[in-house]
């Protein structure tokens, strides 16, 4: 039909949280280093966005990524993730699923991979059991112990960590970490995230809250908020690098030690992490995870459709 535009997407789930990887018929942004062409996304193309991922196509859940050519010399690839409310820093749980799609189409083999991202340079290793080991860009935690007054709730206490995007981490919260307490949850960490956001963190987006897991092996359970008031339902590879960024500044896990962290669907990721400047607290986190292909589509976008850009 004339004026039907197509988008050409793969969609896998990683631990239970989907990526909807973009390869043909995205925005085009031109050239240069990804951290300008994510802005050019955010001011000229953020339609673009909603219509990939938004429903009736997509759902709150589904975090988009945009497959683009690198700029940074050695990278293969380059990818912008996006959300329900707008583009991500990095993303873990999507750099396993974009690697996962890449070997179903045969674009990737086992062995090593070098992706360029808005906020740095990512090397994944795509291991023979089909698992994704990613190397994430540098972490480290900005701001410990932080007490925030909650309106409702009272004095939180957490870190302020980066790990390819914000985090605000609390272990001492009462809230129990399980499915049946979404609710609660969710609004807990909303109106947590508002109060750091306005204790002068305003770049923290995502809310962490540890606990520990029914489930031997698993050294603890998490439920993270993400941007836009959804859940993730893999254990957040960004998250889990901030994670590790602050066991080690605290001197609980030593470098290269495993740490499995738990989702609150109870998937699992690995976390390990090597020093880089132990003075500012700088650590290189790998998170190794699987992802599975769910779907092989083309998007069409009708002029005619009133909800052809998403519902915005
Ligand atoms: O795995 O890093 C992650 C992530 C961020 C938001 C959703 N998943």
């Amino acid at each position: 039909m004339a004026g039907l535009q197509r988008i050409r997407v793969i969609d896998s789930h990683t631990g239970g949280e989907p990526t909807r990887l973009v390869l043909e018929g995205g925005p085009d942004l031109g050239a240069g280093p990804l951290a300008s062409r994510v802005k050019r996304f955010r001011d000229k193309f953020d339609a673009w966005r909603t219509a990939i991922v938004n429903e009736p196509r997509g759902s709150d859940t589904v975090v988009g990524a945009l497959l683009v050519p690198p700029h940074h010399p050695g990278c293969q690839f380059g990818v912008i993730f996006f959300n329900n409310v707008g583009p991500l820093g990095m993303c873990g749980h999507g750099t396993i699923g974009l690697v996962a799609s890449l070997a179903h189409l045969g674009k990737v083999t086992p062995g090593r991979v070098k992706i360029d991202t808005p906020v740095g340079v990512v090397e994944a290793e795509l291991q023979a059991d089909g698992s994704v080991a990613v190397d994430n860009v540098a972490s480290y935690r900005k701001a410990k112990g932080v007490v925030v007054d909650v309106a409702g709730i009272g004095h939180v206490r957490g870190d302020v960590a980066w790990g390819g995007n914000w985090f605000f981490l609390v272990e001492d919260h009462g809230q129990a970490l399980h499915l049946g307490n979404l609710g609660k949850l969710t609004n807990y960490t909303v109106h947590v995230r508002q109060a750091v956001n306005a204790h002068g963190f305003p770049e923290v987006d995502h809310v962490e809250l540890f606990g520990s897991s029914p489930h031997a092996g698993a050294h603890s359970r998490n439920f993270v908020l993400c941007p836009g008031h959804v859940y993730d339902r893999s254990p957040c590879g960004t998250g889990t690098s901030a994670k590790l960024a602050c066991l080690a500044a605290d001197g609980k896990l030593a470098e290269g030690a495993a740490w499995v962290q738990e989702s609150l669907i109870g998937s699992t990721f690995t976390g390990r992490y090597r020093w880089l400047d132990h003075a500012k607290g700088e650590i290189a986190p790998t998170i190794t995870g699987s992802a599975f292909v769910t779907g092989e589509a083309t998007l069409l976008l009708d002029p005619r459709d009133p909800f052809c850009w998403g519902i915005r």
